[in-house]
């Protein structure tokens, strides 16, 4: 396969989404190499202890070093070459469309899905230190119960800009947070009219110029108004004229 990911999860069952859809199909076409692991098989004792009382006190547990180092050095195998390891936490960096490019470029990502108070703070600073290149990433300013689902999101992110994973590669190019830096244009199908409510008439004019016009300024106009952060950090030189009297 042209990419390998693993993840390891106490919750492997969470995982059972990526059996499906374009994540499911790459994976039967062979070009995603998808396996996931319950960290609890790298355990040690009856209890299959992954969590303890965290040093200095306070409120929930934390995951150990020692059954992490154990797991990752296994899925990691010889080479740090190539491989990038991601720990899905609310105190990482936020996850762009930016982060989804990089990845979709590595030969291997490892998904270390931590839950509780999170892990160790020391395995990230290892692995680091080993030199495998250590992703700290959040999907959102909010709380999950852990990483699997954050994992989940970003392995999607990932998985459809991998080369022939999506059917037509144009919709990867057209779309929100692609090279325009704004928001999709509203788009519409059959019926014209529906529910009391019409399409745009430029639409059915034929008219490719004046589509693509009015497009862009409904894209404008969307990012202005649900994005102004967006609109700050447009390229000046990706303006065109008639923007600019927006
Ligand atoms: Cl990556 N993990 C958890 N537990 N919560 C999150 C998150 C990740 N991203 C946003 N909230």
């Amino acid at each position: 396969a042209d990419v390998r990911v693993d993840v390891i999860s106490i919750f492997p069952d969470y995982l059972a989404a990526l059996d499906l859809s374009l994540v499911g199909k790459a994976r039967q076409r062979g070009l995603l190499d998808l396996r996931v692991h319950d960290l609890r098989d790298w355990t040690t004792d009856r209890h299959r202890t992954v969590d303890d009382t965290p040093f200095g006190g306070g409120a929930g547990m934390v995951m150990r070093p020692d059954v992490w180092g154990t797991a990752l050095d296994e899925v990691l195998g010889a080479g740090t070459e190539g491989a990038h390891l991601i720990v899905p936490t609310p105190s990482g960096e936020v996850f762009t469309q930016r982060h989804a490019e990089r990845l979709a470029t590595a030969e291997q990502l490892v998904f270390a899905c931590g839950r509780y108070e999170g892990i160790d703070a020391r395995v990230a600073q290892h692995y680091r230190d080993a030199g495998v290149t250590v992703h700290e990433l959040s999907i959102g300013d909010y709380v999950l119960n852990g990483g699997e689902v954050a994992s989940l999101v970003m392995i999607e992110a990932v998985a459809r800009l991998i080369p022939g994973m999506v059917g037509n590669p144009d919709s990867l190019v057209e779309e929100s947070h692609g090279a325009a830096g704004l928001l999709e244009y509203p788009v519409y199908t059959k019926p014209p009219s529906w529910a009391d409510l019409e399409i745009p008439e430029v639409l059915l004019s034929g008219h490719h110029a004046k589509i693509e016009r009015w497009r862009r300024d409904r894209a404008l106009e969307r990012t202005a108004r649900l994005r102004p952060d967006m609109i700050a950090a447009l390229d000046v030189a990706s303006l065109d004229k008639h923007d600019l009297a927006l």
